[in-house]
């Protein structure tokens, strides 16, 4: 066994021995730098100067009691989070998720998996995660309201926009970040625009930031695809989830051509033989925050599956998943690959388990992972807060192209340095490759940080 991979191992069980409760950190810091290895093997100080030991502890963590109550003046106490992992080259940037399943190793692999993803987008983010255990369905706009407003008034003491910027994931969109802008305001008596992203257009945020991560996918699967001199046009799409990543996802393919026949929630997937209707979707979750069930009452054509996770036994030519981690594991790689599908780009973070990411590439399935495909909404939040700095807002095609410009560049540092390390195709090598370098440079420059 080489050096490095004994170094690997060695790092790798003292997450295991530090934290053996945080399973999902510890397989993001396995993906993360066992496919570095060839990179390591080239830049022997890293090991020297303990750079993985320094990358796997976050710079900071904070945890806080949220109180809030409900509309019949229930008490109900949430746990709050902040995950600050990297700053070497910028202020921590990350999403804010809410949901049930919300917890510290969860957070740690979604802050750790945003430090090289910031990296790759070439613009200046550090990287962070945070959020809460709190469930927002069901919860009235005022209870969703009350709970931000607790939320920040811890928060706000760690965040700002030098130090950290944070914005959307699941459970948080547009209302959530209103409500948080409009406390945060309250509290500090000024008015910070980047404090956070994914902002309202009427308050400082960007055209295009909505868009962005669905769009950024498409742009990326198209940037593969065009190397392989391969058309999006007819092809056959299945995409998971049906939120914010999906629905964008969903547009952006159809606009390319793309015949999009699946989309899910957490209960069960649709499955239409004639192309999912986008706007039906946008109508029943964006519109009145229903369940995607309800998509099968106008169209009769279509199926509903009780389980989300039989929407990979559907055939298709391409996959994007675009719900949540794990969400793809080895059996439904196998039904992926057995049923024709060539392409799989992840617009979740970390939705294919490591075995599912081995057997895509083992039967080389064009594999766009994560931090690299679905960058582009955490790009468009960089590029509110440059507008933010120079207070002015730039058109819609103006953001649009920076974004094809960012992913193309995402797409081609993530290619070459799958060629420099000698292994052409995996994009999982070369994206890491590539995100790695530059904080770890940045790391080596500032000294003993
Ligand atoms: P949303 O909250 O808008 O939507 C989440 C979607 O995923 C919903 O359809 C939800 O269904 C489904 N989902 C959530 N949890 C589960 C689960 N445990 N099992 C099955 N389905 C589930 O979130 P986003 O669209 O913003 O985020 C989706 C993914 O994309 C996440 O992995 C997020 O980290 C990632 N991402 C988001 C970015 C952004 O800019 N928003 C940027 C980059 C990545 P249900 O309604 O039933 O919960
Ligand atoms: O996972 C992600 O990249 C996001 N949720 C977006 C983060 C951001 O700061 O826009």
């Amino acid at each position: 066994m080489s050096v490095m991979q004994n170094y690997v191992d060695d790092v790798l069980a003292l997450v295991k021995q530090r934290d053996p409760d945080q399973p999902e950190f510890y397989n993001t810091v396995r993906e993360v730098f066992t496919s570095i290895i060839p990179f390591l093997e080239k830049n022997p100080q890293y090991k020297a100067e303990k750079m993985l030991e320094r990358m796997i502890e976050p710079e900071r963590i904070v945890t806080f009691r949220v109180v809030w109550q409900d509309d019949k003046n229930e008490t109900h106490i949430n746990r709050g989070y902040r995950v600050q992992m990297n700053s070497a080259i910028g202020p921590y940037k990350g999403g804010l998720r809410f949901h049930p399943s919300v917890n510290l190793s969860i957070l740690k692999f979604l802050a750790f998996e945003q430090v090289f993803k910031n990296s790759l987008t070439s613009l200046p983010i550090g990287g962070g995660k945070g959020g809460s255990d709190f469930d927002p369905k069901g919860k009235s706009d005022n209870e969703v309201m009350k709970f931000c407003q607790a939320f920040m008034t811890e928060l706000y003491r760690h965040i700002g926009p030098h130090v950290d910027v944070p914005a959307g994931d699941i459970g948080v969109g547009g209302r959530e970040i209103g409500y948080l802008f409009g406390q945060y305001k309250r509290i500090r008596d000024a008015y910070d625009s980047a404090v956070l992203t994914g902002k309202g257009l009427t308050y400082g945020g960007s055209l295009t930031r909505t868009e962005a991560t669905g769009y950024g996918l498409l742009y990326f699967v198209k940037n593969m695809l065009d190397e392989k001199g391969i058309s999006l046009q007819g092809k056959v799409v299945s995409v998971s989830g049906s939120g914010n990543v999906a629905t964008y996802a969903i547009q952006k393919a159809q606009e390319f051509g793309a015949k999009v026949v699946t989309c899910s929630d957490s209960d069960g997937y649709v499955y239409d033989p004639d192309g999912i209707d986008i706007n039906t979707v946008k109508d029943i979750k964006e519109g009145h925050r229903g369940r995607i069930k309800e998509y099968i009452q106008t169209h009769p054509n279509a199926e509903y599956h009780e389980g989300c996770r039989g929407v990979w036994s559907v055939k298709c030519d391409i996959a994007l998943p675009c719900a949540t981690q794990g969400e793809l594991d080895l059996e439904s790689a196998k039904h992926l690959v057995d049923n024709g599908c060539k392409v799989v780009a992840e617009g979740a973070n970390m939705p294919s388990t490591l075995d599912a990411i081995d057997y895509f590439l083992q039967n080389k399935i064009l594999f766009g992972p994560a931090k690299a495909a679905n960058a582009g909404g955490v790009a468009v939040s960089a590029l509110e807060m440059s507008q933010n700095s120079e207070r002015l807002s730039w058109t819609f095609e103006e953001v649009d192209n920076k974004l094809k410009d960012i992913m193309a560049n995402i797409y081609r540092n993530a290619k070459k340095n799958a060629i420099d390390f000698g292994d052409p195709d995996n994009l999982v090598m070369g994206a890491n490759i590539a995100g790695f370098k530059k904080v770890a440079e940045a790391m080596e420059a500032q000294g003993l940080v």
